[in-house]
C-alpha cells in the first residue's frame, strides 16, 4: 500500500465505510470509519479555440484592434493573427475554457456589431 499523503487526496467521496456494527469500545466514537480516494485524479478541462473569420469588408486595423484588446495580444503578435486570418480565411486568436471562449465571442461580435463592421468569431472544441 503507497504511503497516503494529504496533498493526494483529491476526492472526499467515500469509497469504504468500514464495519459500520463495530460495537463502541467507550471513547465515545461510532467505530465507523471512511476511507478517501488517495488516487490523484486530475480531470483536464475540455478546451476550446476562439477563431477569427475573415471578411472582405471589416478594416484591418480594426482587426487587429479586436485581438489587441480582447485577446492582450501585442501590436505585433495581432498583427500577424489578422494578416494569417485575411490570407487563410480564419485563424486562432486563444485557447481557453468553455465559459471564457464563450465571453470572448461574445465580447468580439457585441464589439463588431457596435462598430457596424461584420467580423465573426466563432469557438470550436479542441
Ligand atoms: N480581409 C479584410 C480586409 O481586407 C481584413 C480582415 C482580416 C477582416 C481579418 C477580417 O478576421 C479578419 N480589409
Amino acid at each position: 500500500m503507497a504511503q497516503v499523503r494529504t496533498q493526494d487526496i483529491v476526492s472526499a467521496t467515500p469509497v469504504v465505510a468500514a464495519n459500520p456494527r463495530a460495537p463502541g469500545n467507550g471513547d465515545g466514537r461510532s467505530g465507523t470509519a471512511v476511507i478517501t480516494r488517495t488516487k490523484p485524479r486530475t480531470k483536464r478541462p475540455n478546451l476550446y479555440r476562439v477563431l477569427l473569420l475573415n471578411d472582405d469588408y471589416t478594416p484591418m486595423e480594426f482587426v487587429v484592434h479586436v485581438v489587441e484588446r480582447f485577446f492582450n495580444k501585442s501590436r505585433e503578435d495581432a498583427t500577424r493573427i489578422m494578416l494569417h486570418v485575411h490570407q487563410n480565411g480564419v485563424g486562432e486568436c486563444g485557447v481557453f475554457t468553455y465559459e471564457v471562449a464563450e465571453t470572448k465571442v461574445t465580447q468580439v461580435m457585441d464589439f463588431a456589431r457596435k462598430h457596424q463592421h461584420p467580423l465573426q468569431c466563432v469557438m470550436e472544441k479542441k
